[in-house]
């Protein structure tokens, strides 16, 4: 019971801070990190394809400079995943203008494609040197307006791109928009989306990652798509319409499972609350993992840092039962 009030208090305070916060993962996710493995790397590590797409959106309003931070950007040294010699060089770029977002190319990550669509604002290679070895490096200034204009998001999109270059070692990273170089201070309004995501897992067989897909309007059932899971325990459903007994399929070693959800009425417009629970015997360290959702048209549907609608004042989450 204690453990239950704990994590509902957690709940809540989350739900107080996260309408300012612009860490990706995201504070509610509870994701320790990205992970972006060199271009040499083995798939079988937990990386499908050495790139990570992550998108930025901020409010029209917004007219003051702003800043792209990455924690760790080298690879080596803290957080990095070593295999043989560090050898591993990274690349950001961050990209705004026309078609930034807009290309499909870009949202559905199609390397040999328009994925890097729209205009290069910053680019930099990182690679084993210790200088940010643990620490932040920031990109930018960028005026919103160098975003692309969108009004389905009610403003300006950037887009920044993490792909292995070279080197076979997994560079773990965290990432912040920001309104201040030398610190991590949040642009309000804001908030970061992504349409295929690639992450670490906690080893603390306690901790629930989440992650928290948009379900729009037309969405009548969603496919999601997993790769190298390793059968880390399970991925549960949670919304207003689902307390939480339904899972969503998980493979093994290098394995892509998928499997298909219904959408209910009361989910539209609003997030999946999609919880990632360790397996609670196989002391699974280190897991690398990769997941999207497409919605009945195959059509990639975006996670927001920041979950959107009201699932979590209604639904009734719970950890117990571990
Ligand atoms: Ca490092
Ligand atoms: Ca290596
Ligand atoms: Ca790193
Ligand atoms: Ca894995």
């Amino acid at each position: 019971m204690l453990k239950k009030v704990t994590f509902s208090l957690l709940i809540l305070l989350a739900g107080m801070t996260a309408v300012l916060a612009q860490p990706v993962p995201g504070l509610d996710e509870n994701i320790p990190h990205l992970v972006t493995f060199g271009s040499d790397g083995d798939i079988t590590w937990g990386d499908d394809n050495f790139c990570q797409i992550i998108f930025f959106k901020i409010p029209q309003s917004y007219s003051d400079p702003v800043y792209i931070r990455v924690f760790d950007p080298d690879t080596g040294g803290s957080i990095d995943e070593q295999k043989g010699d560090w050898n591993t060089t990274m690349s950001y770029s961050i990209f705004g203008g026309k078609s930034a977002w807009s290309d499909k190319d870009a949202q559905d990550m199609v390397l040999d494609g328009n994925y890097d669509s729209g205009t290069l604002l910053a680019s930099k290679e990182f690679d084993l040197s210790p200088k940010y070895d643990g620490k932040w490096y920031t990109f930018g200034p960028f005026n919103p307006s160098e975003g692309e204009l969108r009004d389905e998001f009610g403003g300006y999109v950037f887009k920044i791109i993490i792909e292995g270059i070279s080197g076979d070692d997994g560079n773990l990273y965290n990432l912040y928009l920001s309104n201040h170089p030398d610190r991590n201070h949040d642009v309000e309004g804001a908030s970061a989306f992504y349409y295929k995501y690639k992450f670490r897992l906690h080893d603390d067989i306690h901790e629930v990652a989440h992650i928290y897909p948009h379900i729009d309007e037309n969405v009548v059932s969603i496919k999601q798509t997993n790769f190298d899971w390793d059968n880390d325990g399970r991925i549960q459903i949670v919304s207003l319409a689902r307390p939480g007994d339904e899972t969503m399929k998980i493979g093994g070693d290098s394995e892509w499972v998928s499997s298909t959800h219904k959408i209910y009425d009361e989910e539209k417009t609003n997030s999946l609350d999609l919880q990632m629970i360790k397996s609670q015997t196989g002391n699974i360290r280190n897991n690398n993992v990769v997941i999207f959702l497409e919605n009945q048209y195959g059509e990639k549907l975006p996670f927001f840092s920041i979950p959107i609608g009201e699932y979590k004042y209604k639904s009734s989450i719970s950890v117990e039962g571990f």
